[in-house]
């Protein structure tokens, strides 16, 4: 991508009215723009991002054997009322009224809809387990939005709903999903802790929250401080189980079975919340299968969330530094940044449209800054939007036949020969 003709409307200003980190960043970085309270636009750089998350988090879902749908955005306030959620859920549920004056809402969650959908075509224990997931917008009228997008109104969110034949399956799947989001928050490049949460709305009594630790986290929690030396292989679900770790709710300091000395508090931001509900919309929706016996069976369910959107603005917060944003690999906009340093050269210009060309072939994703700017103003951007490669063309280019690199994490640089640049485009691939 050609910077000269892409859309990326940096700004120079700090917003005044952004709290934290990632908000401030987003907003400079030109990634969202905010359209009324807690609704924002996704811009091209911050659409990029969101897109590489969400495409993480669906192959880990895939992986596990979950089929992906989309279910609508509206729904009708029939459904709602047969689980019995209609008037509990309250003000956060933005109600509308269609020409025909029916009763819809839009979706802040989706497990009415999903086991509609369940008693329809599930007929038998044999067609059991089944995970079925969507990741779409979600509406919630928030009391507070704040945050950016850490707390919108509308956001994305990623959505399973299990549905087992026993108990034992639905507590099986429940680990498995609870396992392959490790998995997802790693290739993210976050560590979760998963800590006990209370089920809210959702409803059910084994209920786990994955949270990143971070001081602008909206949540507190308490943890085993065995936590933070965890091996690779010791996060699995059986080990966690046996550390302590809750969400502020379920934290009761007088029955902590963890000694004052090893507990550790600390803010959180939640990024995952998974819930095990047994038969709770199942029977209030009358779903039924047959079972081994002729007899009928009741699906038991679980739900499991992860906010996609939120988790852009959760990066940011865990990778940052003064300069800007710093992001992992895996969900970078663009993998390398190409700064001509030097414009009106001939030479440069030849080579910096040499190398571009190159990394596009190789199927780099690459954002060429082709602008007649000065070159402290090009560093500063790739620095700013956060761009974790960078490939400097100046003057040592025409001297000395010379590239400069700067990994935009460590700070480190070094010089690349231009004869050996096809080795380093092909290190890049990896
Ligand atoms: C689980 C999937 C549920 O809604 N039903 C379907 C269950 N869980 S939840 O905890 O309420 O939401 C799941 C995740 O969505 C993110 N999230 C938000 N992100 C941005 N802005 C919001 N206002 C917002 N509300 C929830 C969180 O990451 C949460 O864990």
């Amino acid at each position: 991508m050609r910077l000269s003709a892409y859309f990326l409307p940096v700004l120079k200003e700090v917003p005044a009215d952004a709290q934290i980190a990632s908000h401030r960043l987003m907003l400079r970085a030109g990634m969202i723009n905010q359209c009324a309270s807690g609704l924002y636009s996704w811009l091209p750089l911050g659409q990029r991002v969101l897109s590489k998350i969400e495409k993480i988090v669906s192959e880990e879902q895939d992986k596990i054997g979950c089929h992906r749908v989309i279910m609508p955005t509206l729904q009708p306030a029939s459904l709602w009322q047969e689980s019995g959620r209609y008037e509990d859920y309250g003000k956060e549920m933005l109600r509308v009224k269609d020409r025909h004056d029916r009763d819809l809402l839009f979706g802040p969650t989706n497990e009415e809809v999903i086991t509609d959908v369940v008693r329809q075509y599930i007929k038998s224990y044999r067609d059991l387990p089944q995970v079925l997931y969507q990741i779409t917008w979600k509406f919630r009228d928030e009391m507070r939005p704040r945050f950016g997008v850490m707390r919108g109104r509308e956001f994305l969110m990623k959505d399973a709903y299990s549905f087992d034949a026993t108990y034992e399956g639905a507590r099986a799947t429940y680990q498995r999903i609870f396992e392959s989001y490790l998995r997802t928050f790693d290739r993210l490049g976050l560590v979760a802790i998963p800590v006990k949460a209370d089920s809210g709305a959702i409803g059910g009594d084994l209920s786990h929250e994955f949270q990143i630790m971070a001081e602008t986290g909206e949540s507190t929690v308490y943890y085993d401080a065995s936590y933070d030396n965890l091996t690779p292989k010791e996060r699995t679900f059986e080990h966690l189980q046996t550390l302590y770790a809750a969400a502020d709710e379920k934290h009761d300091p007088d029955n902590c079975p963890v000694p004052e000395d090893r507990l550790k508090s600390a803010r959180g931001i939640e990024v995952g919340h998974i819930f095990y509900f047994g038969k709770k919309y199942s029977e209030a929706l009358n779903v039924k299968v047959s079972g081994t016996d002729g007899q009928h069976v009741v699906p038991e369910m679980g739900s499991y969330g992860i906010g996609v959107s939120r988790l852009v603005a959760a990066i940011i917060e865990a990778n940052h530094d003064d300069a800007g944003i710093i992001w992992p690999d895996a969900v970078a906009p663009f993998k390398v940044a190409l700064i001509l340093a030097k414009t009106g050269d001939a030479t440069c210009d030849a080579i910096v449209n040499d190398v571009y060309e190159k990394l596009q072939r190789q199927g780099i994703e690459v954002l060429f800054d082709d602008r007649d700017e000065r070159p402290g103003a090009k560093f500063a951007t790739m620095d700013l939007i956060g761009i974790p490669h960078h490939l400097i063309i100046g003057n040592k280019a025409i001297q000395e036949s010379q590239l400069e690199y700067k990994n935009r994490r460590t700070g480190a640089r070094e010089m690349i020969n231009l004869s050996a640049i096809d080795t380093w485009i092909e290190g890049m691939r990896g």
